[in-house]
């Protein structure tokens, strides 16, 4: 059985996390990435309890798999099974990741802090509850974020929508994104060592890189053929994972028995397969490549922040419902670009999204046209989405408004 404590005093700023990862990196990326924002620079004590350690070892390699308790950039990391293997002592906030829903125990728990505060007012009152959504550019966001629901406890959870307008949660960007990329993207000596740390040999300046992390799509291998046949130089830099195995054609051997650091030159197209990186690698690897294709909501949200123009897959949903949210981006993200530059950017994303393979290889080459303005367009629109607050500001003012 877990112990439940209904806290005497009020602590400070004692943050828990709650991420169930459904499938691949995104719940545990979007959660890491804001527990150690919130640790660096709120100083606040965050706890993130997480159910699947050996994914989130993908992303934080120094992770050890077998511990119930351990600490990382300031984070304290639990495992989250049932029951919790650690004591649990009810937070000030209380984030619940994407719906996941939150162990009996903890919810008991800042139901008894909730008691507790009616019969005596001197007690701190239960913990701010928020669900933390899926990131999404539709509209209807602006109306939902911040939204309370009741419980039949009596306790209220808040809905907290991430977004890309000044009415939504913002999108998560820590304070020296932008700086850091800046200074590393000004000297190309960085990306030079950063391609030798890879064991990425025989890239010259002037080759076209372009980093590789989707789903399984035919449109990847589509334009990997149109690379092929480049009269440039193209690398493909492909974290091992998902999308190669839409370009197993393409492979000397299994999936498995490729090695990371290994190179499959097809033509004037060299594939090169790396190996997964903590969050920090990832983001230098966007910042150096001239193009990346990004999936999900947390790499999406990097390709943003790197400011480079970028491919995004976004993740599959039932009935195409994501092609909605793709449209809904696409239509932000173009406005203020040329018609010319608009239709390709939009045409060359949906085909890529709808596997039509021979249509994504046929806009790809229209990317040289205006491939200046998507340049520009990459540097201005991270500066123009922050709208001045990124998510953790909002979210810490969200919560003192609570
Ligand atoms: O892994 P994803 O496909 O995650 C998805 C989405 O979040 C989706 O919305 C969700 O419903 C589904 O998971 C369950 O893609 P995403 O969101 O880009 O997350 C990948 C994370 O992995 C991100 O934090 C970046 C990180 N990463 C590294 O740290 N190192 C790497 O080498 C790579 C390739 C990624």
């Amino acid at each position: 059985m877990t112990h439940c404590e209904v806290k005497p005093l009020k602590a400070t700023n004692h943050w828990d996390i709650f991420c169930c990862v459904v499938d691949n990196y995104g719940d545990i990326g979007v959660t890491w990435r804001l527990a150690k924002q919130l640790t660096n620079e709120y100083q606040f004590n965050i706890t993130l309890w997480v159910d699947d350690l050996k994914s989130f070892c993908h992303i934080l390699p120094q992770l050890d798999p077998s511990l119930n308790s351990q600490q990382h950039s300031g984070v304290h990391i639990n495992l989250w099974a049932d029951p919790l293997p650690v004591r649990y002592q009810a937070a000030d906030v209380v984030i619940e990741a994407f719906a996941c829903d939150l162990p009996g125990s903890v919810v008991e728990a800042m139901h008894a802090q909730h008691q507790a505060h009616k019969r005596d007012n001197s007690t701190p009152a239960a913990p701010v509850w928020l669900n933390l959504e899926y990131l999404s550019a539709e509209s209807w966001v602006e109306g939902c974020h911040g939204l309370p629901s009741m419980q039949n406890n009596g306790l209220k959870k808040h809905f907290y929508f991430p977004g890309f307008t000044p009415q939504t949660g913002g999108l998560i960007c820590e304070k020296d994104t932008l700086d850091k990329r800046t200074v590393w993207q000004s000297n190309r000596h960085n990306r030079r060592q950063l391609f030798s740390k890879l064991g990425l040999s025989n890239i010259d300046d002037n080759d076209t890189v372009i980093s590789v992390f989707s789903y399984e799509t035919a449109s990847l291998l589509g334009l990997c053929q149109l690379w092929m046949q480049s009269t440039k130089r193209i690398h493909a830099l492909i974290p091992q994972g998902r999308s190669l195995n839409s370009l197993t054609s393409l492979l000397p051997c299994a999936i498995a028995e490729l090695s990371a650091g290994q190179q499959i030159v097809h033509g004037n197209l060299t594939l090169h397969i790396l190996p997964m990186t903590d969050q920090q690698g990832y983001d230098q690897l966007l910042w150096s490549c001239d193009v990346n294709i990004v999936r999900g909501e947390d790499s999406f949200l990097r390709a943003q922040w790197a400011a480079k123009p970028f491919i995004w897959h976004i993740y599959p949903q039932d009935d195409d419902y994501h092609l909605e949210k793709l449209a809904a981006f696409l239509q932000s993200y173009c406005d203020n670009l040329s018609p010319q530059a608009s239709k390709i950017c939009r045409s060359l994303n949906m085909a890529f999204n709808t596997e039509q393979a021979g249509a994504t290889a046929e806009e790809w080459q229209k990317l040289d046209f205006i491939q200046p303005e998507m340049s520009l367009h990459a540097q201005q629109w991270p500066i123009n989405i922050l709208n001045d607050a990124d998510l953790a500001s909002r979210l810490v003012q969200f919560v003192k408004n609570s």
